[in-house]
């Protein structure tokens, strides 16, 4: 079987952790681009030559042409500028918007073929503007968000409950922005509920209510704590293991269950619009949306997430794009 080309579209913070976490676990063969002259081959040219310690066969290379990610099966765009410290996701859009428009071009033009992941933000606008741009199906084009926010979220519940990490289920939905939604009610710790357990803890019902809700607040900024703390930059490690875990479920075609920004046809009473939900993904990309019952509360603020993500959709609108 030949093996995978993976392009990377941007081959800046994350673009090199997901470089090196595709060539380690031996995905396939890696293209990175980006327009800075000598970056994206001088990165790649530093993570191939670990290939001997690491013991990957997968080829790593750089380069300044889209012609070199013909025929790529799967792309992954991370073009466009962070964050900065005071910034909101939303302040990138022009400059972004723009960027991304070009990447679509290209990417139309030289992997029509392919199966797109998104990390560029603000996220949910630039999934909506590469799909317009390529006119790839939408199952064929998604967003990377929910499977960090709700890793995040999953990290906090671990810390504040003294358990592993690796029994924590934990989704957010909605739009990658301040409005994006825990989901308490479905929280758990290996089938216990994180309230239940909090509860227990706590010996009060108002005081685990507090400590859930802060981690839903922090769960919320936690991009922008990362960003305070780094001040030139927003996160990049866990953003590309996100992206990277979603690229292994499509390559693998594992029909792992994922949150992503996914296209909605009616779904959760939303219509038209990419926003984060579970899905399952596979080698056809995002294969289905799968639903689950929302009380009201829930259902409320996931449909004013949905108000924030349509509202950068009609910016782009009157930006011309
Ligand atoms: P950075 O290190 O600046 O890398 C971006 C790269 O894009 C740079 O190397 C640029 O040269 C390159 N670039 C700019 N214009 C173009 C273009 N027209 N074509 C190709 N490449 C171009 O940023 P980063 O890697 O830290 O972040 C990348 C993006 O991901 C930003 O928009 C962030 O806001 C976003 N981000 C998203 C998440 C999500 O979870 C959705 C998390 C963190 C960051």
């Amino acid at each position: 079987m030949a093996r995978k080309k993976i392009a990377l579209i941007g081959g800046g913070q994350i673009g090199g952790v997901l470089a090196q976490l595709i060539a380690l676990k031996q995905l396939g063969d890696v293209v990175m681009f980006d327009i800075i002259e000598d970056l994206p081959q001088g990165k790649t040219l530093d993570i191939a030559e670990a290939s001997r310690v690491d013991g990957f066969d997968v080829n790593v290379t750089g380069t300044n042409n889209y012609k070199d990610i013909s025929g790529a099966d799967l792309v992954i765009i991370t073009a466009g500028l962070p964050r900065k410290p005071g910034m909101s996701r939303d302040d990138l859009l022009t400059t972004n918007a723009k960027i991304m428009k070009t990447v679509a071009e290209n990417v139309k033009q030289y992997a029509p073929d392919s199966i797109v992941i998104i990390i560029s933000n603000p996220l949910d606008a630039m999934v909506t503007l590469f799909q317009k741009v390529s006119g790839f199906s939408h199952n064929r084009v998604m967003g990377q968000a929910g499977m960090l926010d709700s890793s995040r979220f999953a990290t906090f519940i671990a810390w504040e409950l003294g358990v592993s990490v690796k029994d924590v289920n934990a989704m957010v939905l909605g739009g990658h922005g301040d409005t994006m939604v825990p989901l308490i009610r479905y929280a758990n710790v290996n089938s216990i509920p994180v309230m239940e357990m909090l509860e227990r803890k706590y010996k009060d019902a108002a005081k685990a209510k507090e400590v859930i809700n802060a981690m839903v607040e922090r769960t919320k900024m936690a991009g922008g704590e990362v960003i305070k703390l780094l001040k030139t930059g927003s996160a990049y490690y866990s953003p590309a293991s996100s992206a990277v875990t979603m690229a292994e479920a499509i390559l693998l075609d594992e029909k792992r269950l994922l949150p992503v920004c996914a296209y909605l046809n009616g779904e959760f009473n939303v219509k038209g619009f990419y926003v984060g939900v579970p899905a399952v993904l596979g080698s056809s990309g995002v294969e289905r949306i799968v639903e689950l019952s929302l009380n009201n509360e829930e259902q409320a603020a996931l449909d004013n997430s949905v108000k924030a993500v349509k509202g950068l959709v009609e910016d782009m609108k009157r930006l011309g794009l």
